[in-house]
């Protein structure tokens, strides 16, 4: 590998929406020819929530099929389940003896989870930046695209891999965040306030990538707007209109300002119609190759496994120099 390597990881929980589509996967497109990327779906990472283990599976192989119909093209990216790389939980162990626990109670998202799940405050929510930490330092990863959230994960990965690397000697290549273009902020539909989200209760908030096209109209009919039957673009005063706009420009190519000249006065019941065909039709070749990939598990297997040798291959040659300087004995 010569060019950066870019990680990033995803949850298999929820289902993936235009948002995540509009702000994360489209930049990751754009990067499968300048970097060496590799995705991992982080099916570890899941379980520190309780899942029912075969919805689990189905959703985690449903999420890698949705990634390839998105555009990720196998050849040119690594993309693979987490699980199926043991080095992940391998490392993520040697990492701990080199992380405080107060560090990790530290973590916002922890915090935030230990609220929530009082009821299965497991281990695995503590540890959680810990395996993050060796999924991104396995790869020597220069670069990870992660939403604000993640943040301040990733700064405890570098503080971890700058505390091994002083330890001992140049070992983990220290990542940074990747902050590309500003993919566009998506809104909920219900709530033009809050950003639309993978794991929203109110299924009318957020579009799946692969939902059906009716459903997908009905929630653009139902999307909440303001009284004012105008549609120009203002993001403080006219939230939900301004958001619609936005999703319009992104999955339908026209400008914001076109989109103003196009619809201005043409009533809010014309407008939500036309974005939900732009979306209708930006989402239609990806449902359509989902549903050719769902059909055919033994192509996505191969590809699944593919992508855990390469990356194994990668995981196991860092993994073997942290344990060299750690000083476990290696069996030659
Ligand atoms: P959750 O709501 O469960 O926290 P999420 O929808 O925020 O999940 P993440 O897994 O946190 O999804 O994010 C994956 C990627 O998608 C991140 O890069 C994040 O920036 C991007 N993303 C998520 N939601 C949006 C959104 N509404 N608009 C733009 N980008 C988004
Ligand atoms: N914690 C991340 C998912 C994730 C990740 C990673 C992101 C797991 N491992 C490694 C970047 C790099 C999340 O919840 N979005």
């Amino acid at each position: 590998m010569n060019k950066p390597v870019v990680y990033s990881g995803i949850q298999p929980t929820g289902i993936i929406t235009i948002g995540n589509y509009i702000g994360a996967i489209t930049n990751w497109l754009k990067l499968q020819d300048e970097y060496d990327c590799i995705y991992g779906i982080a099916d570890l990472h899941a379980l520190t929530v309780r899942q029912v283990p075969a919805e689990y599976r189905a959703r985690a192989l449903s999420f890698f099929a949705q990634y390839l119909a998105s555009g990720l093209d196998p050849r040119k990216n690594i993309l693979y389940f987490q699980s199926h790389v043991h080095e992940h939980a391998e490392l993520s162990w040697i990492l701990n003896c080199f992380t405080y626990i107060g560090e990790m109670q530290r973590m916002t998202q922890f915090k935030d989870k230990a609220a929530k799940h009082t009821d299965n405050l497991n281990m695995g929510l503590l540890d959680y930046p810990v395996l993050m930490a060796a999924d991104i330092l396995l790869y020597q990863a220069a670069l990870v695209p992660v939403g604000a959230d993640q943040k301040q994960h990733l700064e405890i990965t570098r503080d971890i891999a700058i505390r091994f690397n002083n330890l001992y000697s140049p070992t983990f290549t220290v990542p940074e965040a990747y902050i590309g273009k500003q993919g566009a902020r998506i809104f909920s539909l219900q709530d033009p306030s809050a950003k639309m989200s993978k794991s929203d209760p109110d299924p009318n908030g957020a579009v799946s990538v692969i939902e059906d096209e009716n459903s997908i109209a009905g929630k653009f009919r139902r999307a909440v707007t303001d009284s004012e039957n105008s549609v120009r673009y203002d993001p403080e005063n006219k939230p939900g209109i301004s958001n619609l706009m936005t999703i319009m420009s992104e999955t339908g190519g026209m400008t914001i300002e076109e989109i103003e000249k196009n619809y201005r006065d043409k009533g809010y019941a014309v407008f939500k119609n036309a974005v939900a065909e732009a979306v209708i039709e930006r989402l239609r070749p990806i449902r359509e190759e989902y549903t050719r990939l769902m059909a055919d598990k033994a192509y996505l297997m191969d590809i699944a496994r593919d992508g855990a040798e390469r990356a194994g291959r990668i995981a196991r040659k860092t993994l073997s120099k942290v344990k060299r300087k750690v000083g476990l004995v290696e069996l030659k």
